[in-house]
């Protein structure tokens, strides 16, 4: 068996390393029988679309932010509210735990199975016009968002000129200067080489997007019961070694950027209480599309850990 897995993102983004791993998994539990074979940079298509044709059984799997599938799947862009998380610590819980299942199976009804949730990770501002310290910098710079109306009402909220486009589209629009700028994490901006073409870089990390290794239903139900249980047993040995790499990376990458002449600015907490603040109603416009059972489920989690 042959499983095509269709990824946005380049094979060095740490994603590769998750799919190096669960290939290895996979040849290991199936005596070499199921092969992962990937392609990178959109060529199959970006987030949605090839969502879409794992829901239409034409394709096996992909590796897909959750913002892009809102529309398909309302309840995700619980996902998108702009510092729902503090820490990759607060992320694993709810990803890894009930929440997680819950979210889960809201998925299988629409033809799509998760297998396990991957790091896209913490997004920051870049853009090749300005340094941005405060939301007023923002004022007038177009800045490209994920086809999400949640990340478009957060920038709107910050002044920015927000507009959606899909992530393969986005390095040529900063090039050519339709756009001035895009949001994404760390290790992303340095895989897909946004640093040629941008040259300011805030530290935001205004939202935390979860990847999705998802699987066709249709073609998943085809499968013996044994080779299921090694997808997702090795889905979360690929997800394990992808958020290791991520997490390391992200740290490298920072100093890369720098060194590749990115201006790096660190926002002030005061500041950064300020784009909270202002963003907060953002959560009130968008809790009955996302369903207030949701939002209470996950916040249900956090709680906890924050000892409130
Ligand atoms: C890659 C995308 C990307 C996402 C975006 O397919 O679109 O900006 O952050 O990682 O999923």
């Amino acid at each position: 068996r042959t499983i095509r897995v269709s990824n946005g993102i380049n094979q060095d983004h740490p994603v590769g390393n998750g799919v190096a791993k669960m290939t290895q998994c996979l040849a290991e539990k199936s005596g070499g029988k199921m092969k992962l074979r990937a392609f990178w940079g959109n060529a199959l298509g970006g987030d949605l679309q090839a969502t879409q044709a794992l829901r239409g059984g034409t394709l096996e799997m992909v590796i897909t932010s959750t913002s892009p599938l809102v529309g398909i799947i309302p309840a995700l862009g619980v996902f998108d509210l702009p510092f729902l998380f503090n820490n990759e610590k607060e992320a694993d819980a709810v990803l890894d735990g009930e929440f997680g299942k819950y979210m889960a199976e809201k998925l299988t009804p629409v033809g799509l199975v998760n297998l396990s949730y991957w790091e896209n990770g913490f997004r920051n501002l870049t853009n090749s016009r300005k340094p941005v310290a405060t939301a007023a910098d923002m004022s007038g710079l177009k800045v490209r968002v994920m086809q999400n109306n949640i990340f478009l009402d957060s920038f709107k909220t910050l002044g920015a000129n927000a507009t959606p486009m899909s992530f393969g589209e986005v390095y040529a629009a900063l090039e050519t200067r339709a756009i001035d700028g895009q949001e994404n994490p760390l290790v992303t901006i340095d895989t897909s080489k946004m640093y040629e073409v941008q040259k300011h870089l805030s530290l935001t990390r205004h939202a935390y997007t979860p990847f999705l290794a998802l699987y066709s239903k249709k073609l998943y139900d085809a499968l013996a019961p044994e080779e299921q249980k090694a997808l997702v047993d090795c889905s979360i040995v690929g997800r394990d070694e992808q958020r290791r790499v991520s997490r390391d990376l992200t740290d490298k990458s920072l100093v890369k950027l720098k060194k590749e002449g990115m201006q790096v600015v660190e926002i002030a907490p005061a500041e950064l209480a300020k784009m909270r603040a202002a963003t907060a109603p953002v959560y009130e416009r968008h809790k009955a599309t996302i369903g207030q059972d949701t939002i209470d489920r996950l916040q249900a989690v956090l709680k906890p850990m924050r000892g409130n």
